[in-house]
């Protein structure tokens, strides 16, 4: 791998051509050293997996309903001006800030432009992290944050509802007037206004909610469950359509597969996957904003089920892929392809398509290695 000082240079003359100043660049750029942390950290994400049912235990965790609703009080005006400017409901956003900097305790304290200029080099996402690093340098080159003050997660998402820079740049907002959009300090008002401008722009509806647990019919469909199907509410068998979602558009997810929760979603739920593009944190936003608002916290109960840890996803799409299904690629990463091959796989068995990769399916599949095997023979005789 090219080495970090020499990639620096390279970056310098980058920047340079796309308008930061030399002495910003002197000033930022020089001498600095990777962060070894922060290699280790984006190496560990894919380990990291949880059940829904675990994501949702820890979203909901450290008290974070109660301390949601004194947030909520606590800050009722900006959050009622940043309704009235964004549309976008109080508890929403005292969700995205429980989840994303445990209501302000952790906004992170890595030095920004180091984490973005290491993850750039590193090289799995470098033009995302070069994009962003050049965002992070116009930041400063701005004024509205000094070097020292710029600081966040490992992969750079800074403050209260950690913006990423681009976004920052993109949609931050003043809204207590003082002349900068502060998100880095104790008060988090900018930063929660700058959170409803990003879910504005991604399309939230005002006055609509993000979804809703739902009784699923019979007659329900698993096969065609999930989020890259949206249909009239009339074409899912559900019991109910739920308050606040537009019956002409609507997706059913389970996140645990069929024998745990259901989901009706409407298109503030895409709005909240333009925050942050992961099912389960939209999802923990939406019921954790629920509780904080006092309604009612989920009927169903999750079922018993231990995430599947990243070997155990690869031996999954490998016995997917020995029983000649395409599960585009065997990288422990169960995405759409694999998720259509382990409905198949369950068509194929007489099982609910729910195409949840869980631990009783993995188990089933090697039990039932051997029992295909003889099946198969039986059917030959
Ligand atoms: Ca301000």
């Amino acid at each position: 791998m090219e080495a970090f000082a020499q990639w620096l240079r390279r970056f310098r003359r980058l920047a340079l051509r796309r308008g930061i100043s030399a002495a910003l660049l002197d000033r930022t750029l020089a001498g600095l050293p990777p962060d070894h942390t922060v290699i280790a950290r984006d190496r560990a994400q894919p380990e990291a997996a949880l059940s829904a049912r675990a994501y949702m235990d820890r979203a909901l965790g450290r008290n974070r309903v109660a301390r949601g609703r004194t947030a909520l009080r606590d800050h009722a005006d900006a959050l009622a001006r940043i309704e009235t400017a964004f549309g976008v409901a109080p508890e929403i956003l005292v969700a995205i800030w429980g989840l994303e900097s445990d209501l302000g305790a952790v906004r992170g304290d890595f030095d920004v432009i180091r984490s973005l200029a290491t993850l750039a080099h590193e090289g799995r996402r470098a033009r995302l992290f070069e994009a962003q690093l050049l965002a992070a340098l116009r930041i400063l080159a701005a004024g509205d944050c000094t070097r020292a003050r710029l600081r966040g997660s490992w992969a750079g998402a800074m403050g209260h509802t950690q913006l990423m820079p681009a976004s920052y740049l993109a949609h931050a907002v003043d809204l207590d007037g003082d002349g900068r959009c502060d998100i880095w300090g104790e008060d988090p008002t900018d930063a929660l206004a700058s959170a409803a401008a990003l879910l504005a722009a991604g399309g939230w509806n005002a006055g609509m909610r993000w979804g809703a647990e739902v009784r699923l019919l019979p007659a329900f469909d698993h096969a065609r469950a999930g989020l890259d199907h949206w249909r009239p509410a009339a074409d899912w068998a559900i019991e109910q359509v739920p308050d606040g979602l537009d019956p002409a558009q609507i997706s059913v997810v389970c996140p645990a597969g069929a024998r745990g929760p259901a989901f009706a979603l409407g298109p503030n739920f895409r709005a909240l996957l333009r925050y942050n593009n992961a099912p389960p944190y939209a999802l923990a936003v939406g019921v954790l904003a629920d509780r904080i608002a006092g309604r009612a916290g989920l009927a169903a109960p999750w079922p018993e089920d231990a995430a599947l840890g990243f070997r155990d996803r690869r031996e999954l799409q490998q016995r997917l892929v020995d029983a000649g299904y395409d599960t585009g690629g065997v990288d422990g990463v169960l995405g759409p392809a694999s998720i259509a091959a382990i409905r198949a796989w369950q068509q194929q068995h007489a099982m609910v398509p729910d195409g949840h990769g869980s631990a009783e399916l993995l188990a089933r599949m090697r039990a039932g290695a051997g029992a295909d095997a003889r099946d198969s023979r039986s059917d030959d005789a």
